[in-house]
């Protein structure tokens, strides 16, 4: 069986890799030490890179590997950067002005201008080779890219891309156009993420490791259905499914599903609602087309070590299968473990994201770095699990998951939170209102709005906002638009609509109406009401674009 090196600098999830690499049939071996000798064997190598330019560089080259990279290019044998491996080939980045890529594309790497726009660039774009395709690159495909710094094309940067011989493929985010992929000789890097990019990214991946340059070919009608539009700023609709996971009174781990927040049957045995087997739910969710999976474990598994939590191994077997990107959440935090040593929340999150997790969300923990950041007079110390987590894996591996309930007052003056005025009025006929964010999975509410605990967790460095509304959990009765409004107007990241799901025309109305960046969906899909491509094929017949190149 063909070996592919994957160089490890320990940055982010490569178990996705290396589940993609094995799944094409080839062995993945991790490269961990500059001086390993069987780096001196590799036929072909990975460069993947995650997170902050800086951190990803200066940790390579100071772990010995820009030589034995640089004969490897030199050598003339296949390399292929990912992300932040791609970046690693330019000169710097705005990101981190004081480190030095490779320097074989000599210009400056910078950040999407979010005036018009979410950054981070979070979901699935299209991108299209300039001059000849390479390696099967489809401007009819999506590719799910996630990144806030970018190589921005100018005349002047495209000009130096032509005058040495590179190829390169564009994708244009808002009005910014940007290097999606790039090849020279034996040079091949992405920008997205093609081990995240479900069958199309496995093509990639695929076409590389056998250095093969397909070009499919599509009707008129196909291309009509898959190109681009450049609505939303060039990303297809995201269609997230949520599993909500726990145990049962037997102790078998569960997806459940609850109303407001309440998952127990309304039955003598009073147990937990059982919707399904985690991993199982989630393949089926991946084969119906889901653009993300979502796993919360939403109590923490008590008297259980950490290195056992049942989450670990749900999601070490679904990346397996699942090419698309995996958030979890419930209980990152600094814990303290069943033998009572202290686990700081980074060291947490480090574990899911080496089990194959992309994403960390933190919902109770969020609302506490909230309310420090206004005591301290609008800044962190540092020590938040927000912070920590995304210096070392980037804003885009933070989500924060927000569990509010709408509250009524007289006017403006009768809280210190944002209000705005609703359209519905409750049956004291008060319309003014805001939303009060709640900790322990709704069982505490606390006195911040989401309107504060957004502006300060993006502040504090969170990529995404997954925001719940308790009032319309598993109501079926669609999503709170208003919520989603004062949200968006709150916070540039990326905000996902969750909570309220009841049929296609509700993920619809929230694309159409609100600016909402994504669509979460639960109840309606463990019950198999609706699938996630039946949402899919709603949305197109609609005229809103989606991924439609199914797993
Ligand atoms: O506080 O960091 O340990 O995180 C706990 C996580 O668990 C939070 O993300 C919190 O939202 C979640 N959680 C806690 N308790 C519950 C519960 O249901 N009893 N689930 C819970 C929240 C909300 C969504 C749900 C949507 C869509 N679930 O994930 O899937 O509301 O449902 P629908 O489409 O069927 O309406 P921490």
């Amino acid at each position: 069986m063909s070996v592919v090196h994957i160089i490890d600098v320990e940055s982010g999830n490569l178990q996705s890799l290396i589940n993609a690499i094995e799944h094409l049939g080839f062995k993945a071996y991790l490269v961990k030490k500059s001086d390993d000798p069987e780096l001196a064997n590799a036929s072909k190598i990975i460069l993947p890179g995650v997170g902050n330019f800086g951190h990803f560089l200066d940790n390579l080259f100071s772990r010995g590997f820009e030589k034995p990279i640089r004969e490897f290019i030199a050598s003339g044998k296949p390399i292929m950067g990912v992300c932040v491996g791609l970046q690693a080939l330019f000169n710097t980045s705005e990101e981190s002005p004081q480190s030095l890529g490779f320097n074989y594309i000599n210009f400056d790497l910078s950040k999407f201008g979010a005036n018009e726009k979410p950054v981070p660039e979070i979901g699935w774009n299209s991108c299209t080779p300039d001059s000849d395709s390479f390696f099967g690159l489809d401007p009819y495909k999506r590719y799910y890219f996630v990144h806030s710094y970018a190589a921005i094309l100018t005349p002047q940067s495209e000009k130096v891309l032509i005058a040495n011989n590179w190829k390169y493929a564009k994708a244009k985010y808002g009005t910014e156009e940007f290097i999606a992929a790039v090849n020279k000789d034996n040079i091949f890097a992405t920008q997205f993420h093609p081990e995240k990019s479900g069958l199309a990214g496995l093509h990639v991946i695929e076409n590389f490791l056998k250095q093969q340059h397909p070009v499919t070919t599509y009707s008129k009608q196909q291309m009509e259905t898959l190109s681009n539009d450049y609505s939303n700023f060039g990303l297809t609709r995201r269609i997230i499914a949520c599993l909500d996971v726990r145990t049962n009174n037997r102790g078998d781990l569960v997806v459940t599903k609850g109303d407001q927040y309440d998952v127990r049957e309304k039955s003598q045995e009073n147990d937990v609602r059982n919707l399904g087997k985690p991993v199982e739910l989630a393949q089926k969710y991946y084969e119906q087309g889901a653009d993300e999976v979502t796993f919360l474990n939403i109590t923490s598994f008590r008297d259980c070590p950490l290195k056992d939590t049942p989450m670990l191994e749900v999601l070490r077997l679904a990346a397996k299968t699942v090419f698309v990107p995996l958030t979890v959440g419930g209980g990152i935090k600094d814990i303290v473990d069943v033998d009572g040593t202290k686990i700081p929340a980074l060291e947490v999150a480090s574990l899911y994201f080496r089990s194959g997790a992309d994403k960390v969300s933190i919902g109770t923990d969020s609302v506490y770095a909230a309310e420090k950041y206004y005591e301290l007079g609008g800044r962190g110390d540092g020590t938040s699990p927000i912070e920590t987590i995304s210096k070392a894996y980037g804003a885009q591996a933070v989500v924060i998951s927000v569990d509010p309930k709408r509250v009524y007052v007289d006017g403006p003056q009768d809280t210190k939170n944002k209000t705005f005025q609703s359209k519905f009025p409750n049956e004291k006929g008060q319309t003014w209102c805001w939303y009060a964010c709640t900790i322990k999975g709704g069982r505490e509410t606390k006195d911040i709005g989401v309107w504060e605990l957004t502006k300060a967790c993006e502040a504090l460095g969170a990529g995404e906002v997954l925001l719940n509304c308790i009032d319309k959990d598993g109501s079926n009765t669609g999503y709170d638009l208003e919520l989603l409004d004062h949200a968006k107007d709150a916070v540039k990241i990326p905000v996902i609509a969750s909570s309220g799901a009841g049929n296609p025309g509700h993920f619809e109305e929230a694309f159409t109406n609100t600016r909402a960046d994504a669509c979460l969906g639960a109840g309606m899909f463990h019950r198999g009401e609706y699938t996630v491509n039946d949402v899919k094929e709603h949305l197109l017949k609609k005229g809103l674009k989606v991924r439609m190149d199914r797993g």
